[in-house]
Order: C-alpha cells, then structure tokens, then sequence
C-alpha cells in the first residue's frame, strides 16, 4: 500500500460572498491537495458531476500519477470536453500537483521547469460608468503600481454594461438569483470606446498597458473596425472580440487591424483553439487552469502557442478562486511564453477561507514558496457560507432579440 495513494476526496462548496466549489484529495500518507472546480452560474453541476462520477474512480489510484489520471478521466468518460467535464478534471489534475508538490518538498512551478522570470505581470480592472469615473479608477491602480490595466466604461444611452461596477477594486459579474438583463447596441458602443483609450493616453501616458475586453459582443466586422481606430492608442490586447466558436472568423479580424488579439477565457480544450493558434490569429490565448482541464492541459495549449508566438494570458475573474489563481501563478511563472495575467481581487471573506501564500507586490505577482500551490481551505469557515444561485446577466438588443451569442 503505498502513501501517496488516494484515499478519499470530497467536494466543498462555499459562498463567502460568491460560489466557490473545491475538490479537497486525501491520500495515504496524509498528504492533501485541492483543486478549483468553479463554473460561475453551473457550480452544482461540476459539484454534482465530481461527487458522482468521477470520486468514486479516483479511489485507490496513485495521486502521482498525474498524466495517467488526467488520460483516464477524459478519454476513459467516452464523452469528451465541454465546461463541466473539463473543470471536474481540471480539479483533480490541480489537487494532483498540489500533492506532488507536498510530497517532494517543492512549490508547484519548481516541478514545471522552475521560474522563467522574476515575477508575473497582472492586469487589474478599472471601471466606471463615464469616462472620468474609468480614468480616476485607472489612476489609482497606476498608483499601486499597476503596469497593465484594463479599462471599460459604460455606454452613454444604454442604461448597464457588463463589465462595469460601482465599487473600487471589487467586482461581481455574477449579479442575482435569476439572469439580470443588459441593453445592447454595437453603434453605441463602438462610438464610446475610442475616445476612452483617448482620454486614457492623456492621463496615465504611454508607460502603462492598456486593456479592453469586448466579451464576445461584436461581429468579426465590428471587431475590426474597433481594432483599427483604437490603434493610435496602442492597446496591449482586444480581448473576446467576437465568439470563437468559428474560429476562422478571426481571420477577418486580422485583416483589418494590428491591434493584438486575445481570446479564449470560455475555452475547455485545445481543440477550441487549435485553428486560431496554427493560423497566428491570435496573439494571446486566456485558458485557464480551472476551466481548461487542470495545469496538465494548459501547459499543452501553452506549448502549442508558443510554436507560433501566441503567448498566455490567464483568465483571473473573482469567479476564478485562490486555488485556481494559486495554480495560475505557479504556471504562469514557469511557461515560456507568458504574456500577461488577470487579477481581479478577491474580498477579505473569500481570501479568509482560502488562505494563501502568493503576493502582489508592484505590478506584479508570485506564487510563494509553500510546497504545493501554497493555497488551502478553511473548511470550517467554508461551511459558514451556504451556495446561493447567481447568474451572469443576459444581453439583448435594444428591440428585444438575444445578443452576444
Ligand atoms: O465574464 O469571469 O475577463 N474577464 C471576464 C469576466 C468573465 C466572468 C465570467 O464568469 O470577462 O468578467
Ligand atoms: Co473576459
């Protein structure tokens, strides 16, 4: 018998302040590993799917053997990718590494190469509802030391915008019990955009990268176009500009624009990004760990991109929790081809219940040196915080239809 073979495994769901799942695995030996299984708006179901599928086919397994367990569990379910598999087996393959990590002594990135830099560069949210309100939020994360900000503001005439809070540092996409509606016009929009970037060059100067993500709102077209008359203000990306599940469709994009593109926070595969990757459509891919199949797959989408100089840049929304960003940053510090990483702040409740080792310090962020990931739950104070339903809004155009696909 040996002590790193499994023993148990449960699911904790926890809402301090958001929904949260996590895998927690037991082996023999004591050693334990926890995984981010959340799917912000589906969380019971990956819950649902790791409790009755997939733990009972983890007992008695070698937790070492990360590459086989991962293998097993997406070609041995005979139904392969979508989000709710993918995130169950990214739990497993990130509560697998967290182990090896314990067990050898060693934080996680040492067992992925080691460092290839310093530290990770990480882009925060600045919002408003006008543009001054965006500029003065962008202003103040310049003053922490930001070096990548992403900047979005609301649409004059249209009366919510996802994307957009009201509160400094903090925001929640995930916004009531039943999907709230947004408004939708990509006239408004597009005229609304350009003369932020401009307003933002003015202010914060060129030293600093900006950002902007269009969550999936525009045609290929409408992308372009946006593309084109935000170049003068160099962006560092145009994130999600168009749905990808044609991934050819990218192909118009390019034509139109050097604005770099990034894509891919809603992927589960490599499949989903394959064409874009090959093609060189894209410059940035944002898979991340909990939604793309563990550290395990990522590190193959990552590998495959740097073959053609697309490089990473991580989902970290607040619906990404510790554990996931944990493992993000242990990933992000040793892939070569690292281009950026998202950091939307958790609260003081989440960051109590998942006590963590990585730090933000000038910009930039690090994984610690705890072995493992660094990251664990407090189960006790988890169980303070019951599941709540929330859902991400819908969009819908201003005479009705459903938008954003
Ligand atoms: O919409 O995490 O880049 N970040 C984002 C996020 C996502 C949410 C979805 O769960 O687009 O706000
Ligand atoms: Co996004």
């Amino acid at each position: 018998m040996s002590s790193s073979e499994i023993t148990g495994a449960r699911v904790i769901v926890t809402c301090p302040g958001r929904n949260f799942v996590t895998l927690k695995i037991e082996t023999r030996g004591g050693v334990t590993g926890v995984g981010d299984a959340t799917l912000n708006g589906r969380e019971l179901a990956v819950a649902s799917y790791l409790s009755e599928h997939v733990i009972p086919c983890l007992i008695g397994r070698d937790a070492h053997r990360i590459e086989d367990v991962w293998q097993y569990l997406y070609k041995g379910a005979y139904w392969r990718r979508g989000p709710v598999t993918m995130s169950a087996i990214a739990a497993v393959d990130t509560a697998l590494w967290d182990i090896k990590g314990k067990i050898a002594g060693l934080p996680v990135y040492q067992l992925l190469g080691g460092a290839s830099r310093d530290s990770v560069m990480v882009y925060g949210h600045a919002n408003g509802e006008t543009i001054e309100q965006t500029i003065d939020e962008a202003l103040k994360y310049k003053a922490e030391g930001y070096k990548a900000i992403r900047l979005q503001s609301g649409v004059p005439g249209l009366r919510s915008t996802y994307g957009v809070s009201k509160t400094f540092g903090y925001y929640e996409p995930a916004d009531a019990a039943l999907p709230t509606e947004n408004l939708w016009s990509s006239e408004k929009y597009l005229r609304s955009v350009p003369p932020l970037f401009a307003a933002a060059r003015e202010a914060l100067g060129w030293d600093v990268h900006l950002l902007h993500d269009i969550h999936h709102r525009l045609t290929p077209i409408e992308a372009g176009r946006l593309g084109k008359d935000l170049e003068p203000y160099r962006p560092f990306w145009l994130e999600d500009a168009t749905p990808a599940e044609n991934q050819a469709s990218f192909r118009l994009i390019r034509q139109h624009t050097t604005t770099p593109l990034a894509v891919g926070e809603i992927f589960n595969t490599i499949w989903d990004c394959r064409q874009l990757i090959e093609e060189q459509l894209i410059d940035y891919i944002r898979a991340t760990v909990v939604h793309a199949g563990g550290i395990t797959h990522l590190r193959r989408i990552a590998s495959l991109a740097d073959l053609y100089n697309v490089r990473t840049g991580c989902h970290g929304a607040t619906d990404l929790s510790p554990v996931c960003m944990a493992a993000a940053l242990h990933f992000d510090l040793s892939v070569p081809n690292f281009g950026v990483q998202e950091y939307m702040r958790h609260t003081a409740e989440t960051d109590a219940v998942f006590p963590h080792a990585y730090t933000f310090s000038n910009g930039s962020m690090h994984p610690g040196e705890a072995p493992g990931l660094g990251v664990d739950i407090d189960e006790a104070l988890a169980a303070k915080y019951p599941y709540r339903p929330a859902y991400l809004p819908v969009n819908r155009l201003e005479d009705g239809t459903m938008h954003s696909w």
